[in-house]
């Protein structure tokens, strides 16, 4: 095992990360910009390193100061949490070029699934039903209108290297379809600097529903269920559930088979996320995200597994000691992500923490890197902390989300708590009955 990992991110995922470390005994090292230099998880590391200044390109972007920062401390293997470099194929292989241990999955594997169109393909081949749509890119008026009639109009127009929703283009008539594919075209290569489109069936109410899996590289693979992230705003999710309250275990086993089976095959490594659009009992495969997620906890909860401890293991070379049968799914988990926004306008508000208490109880959870008289720097995404809330059955999670909410104090900013006071006045959420429209729909009815 690893006598010492580095830790290239910052916030709450560098402070979960050093937690299962520190259980596993392994020394952390914490890198950080000029601008973090009061952050929590540079605090409770045991060593840190300052990489750069505030500007993430040239901090916790910058792999030749990552390099150093491993290279100094003499850190064994590297842990890249959620965004920042943590599906950069290239930073990946650097490290392996190294000897440095990436702890997530191969540089092959992180390189196709980037590729919405490979990964798609790729998938497909291996059993997991997908969206109908091209086969591959689209560069021709004549190839997109002959694809667009096969599948039916709605169609949507996406970019190869997307994701997070950046580039698409609904295409409702024939008519549209010409000027839609440029205009999609010219945004992805502004976007992406690659301007690769493929087509799909434009599915109008669905849901997004992800599958977790564990696999270790040597066919051994596990899912962990799923989860239900429709709540979503400008594709930030928002609300994170586990299970979904729209499957049965039918579906659930169904599925989950089938993408555990896939990525058996595959000799996937580490943990990934399917992603996939559920609507009328059909799923369809949309993309593969091949790092730990920040919804991650809620299958913590439902399966007491911890996702980043066997993320170590398995970048160590360790087999999976469990089978699909030692899996079992209990209860119910609901994750609020609290960030430094104003409720309604979502404006970003960083700024110092006069007051924080946050909490407590059973079942309930806080992943967060703030304390009171903390200073939210300006530099990077708003998220602050998570509450993550457990109980037997989706109605006890609810009622003590509500109370978690209303215990939790957070003075001197503004915050998203508010928002999730108001969701849970909804009979729709309270329900369960939501689709990934539905928050964007009630924002702006009110
Ligand atoms: C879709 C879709 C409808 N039909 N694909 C948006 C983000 C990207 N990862 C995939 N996205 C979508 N793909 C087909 N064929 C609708 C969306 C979509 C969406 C998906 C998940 C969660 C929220 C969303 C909000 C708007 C659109």
């Amino acid at each position: 095992m690893f006598d010492k990992i580095l830790i290239a991110n910052r916030g709450e995922i560098a402070l979960r990360v050093q937690r299962a470390c520190r259980e596993m005994g392994i020394a952390t090292v914490a890198i950080h910009s000029t601008a973090d230099e009061d952050a929590m998880h540079v605090r409770l590391a045991d060593e840190s390193v300052c990489i750069g200044p505030p500007r993430a390109t040239e901090s916790y972007l910058n792999v030749p100061s990552i390099l150093a920062a491993c290279e100094i401390t003499g850190a064994e293997a590297v842990h890249p949490g959620y965004g920042f470099l943590s599906e950069n194929a290239s930073f990946a292989e650097i490290l392996r070029e190294h000897d440095i241990t990436f702890i997530g999955p191969t540089p092959e594997h992180i390189q196709l699934m980037g590729d919405k169109i490979a990964a798609k393909q790729t998938v497909s081949d291996l059993g997991i039903p997908v969206v109908p749509g091209s086969e591959g890119a689209i560069t021709d008026d004549a190839t997109a209108e002959r694809v667009a009639n096969e599948i039916g109009y709605p169609v949507l127009i996406k970019a190869a290297s997307g994701g997070g929703g950046r580039g698409m283009q609904v295409v409702r008539h024939k008519n549209e379809l010409s000027t839609a594919l440029s205009t999609a075209r010219a945004e992805a290569g502004a976007a992406f600097g690659d301007d690769v489109v493929y087509m799909e069936k434009f599915l109008d109410k669905p849901r997004h529903i992800e599958i977790q899996i564990v696999a270790d590289g040597k066919g051994g693979a596990v899912h962990l269920g799923e989860r239900d992230c429709s709540l979503q705003r400008r594709h930030q999710k928002v609300w994170e559930e586990a299970l979904s309250p729209a499957l049965n275990q039918e579906q659930r086993d169904r599925v989950g088979g089938i993408v555990a089976n896939a990525m058996a095959d595959f000799k996937y490594l580490g943990v990934g996320t399917i992603e996939f659009l559920y609507e009328n009992g059909e799923f369809f495969f949309i993309e593969m995200n091949t790092r730990l997620q920040v919804e991650h906890p809620v299958t913590e909860m439902i399966t007491g597994l911890d996702l980043v401890q066997e993320q170590i293991r398995i970048a160590d070379g360790a087999t999976l000691n469990y089978t699909q049968d030692d899996i079992s799914l209990q209860g119910h988990a609901i994750e609020c992500r609290i960030n430094a926004e104003n409720p309604n306008t979502f404006a970003p508000s960083p700024g110092r923490i006069e007051a924080y208490h946050p909490p407590g109880g059973l079942g309930v959870r806080i992943d967060s890197g703030v304390y009171t008289g903390y200073r939210i720097p300006p530099n990077y995404d708003s998220l602050i902390g998570k509450l993550i809330v457990f109980g037997k059955h989706r109605n006890e999670c609810l009622m003590r989300l509500k109370r978690s909410l209303d215990e939790f104090v957070i003075e001197g900013i503004e915050t998203t708590i508010p928002l999730f006071q108001r969701l849970l006045g909804e009979p729709d959420i309270m329900n369960g009955d939501y689709d990934i429209h539905w928050l964007e729909e009630f924002l702006s009815e009110s």
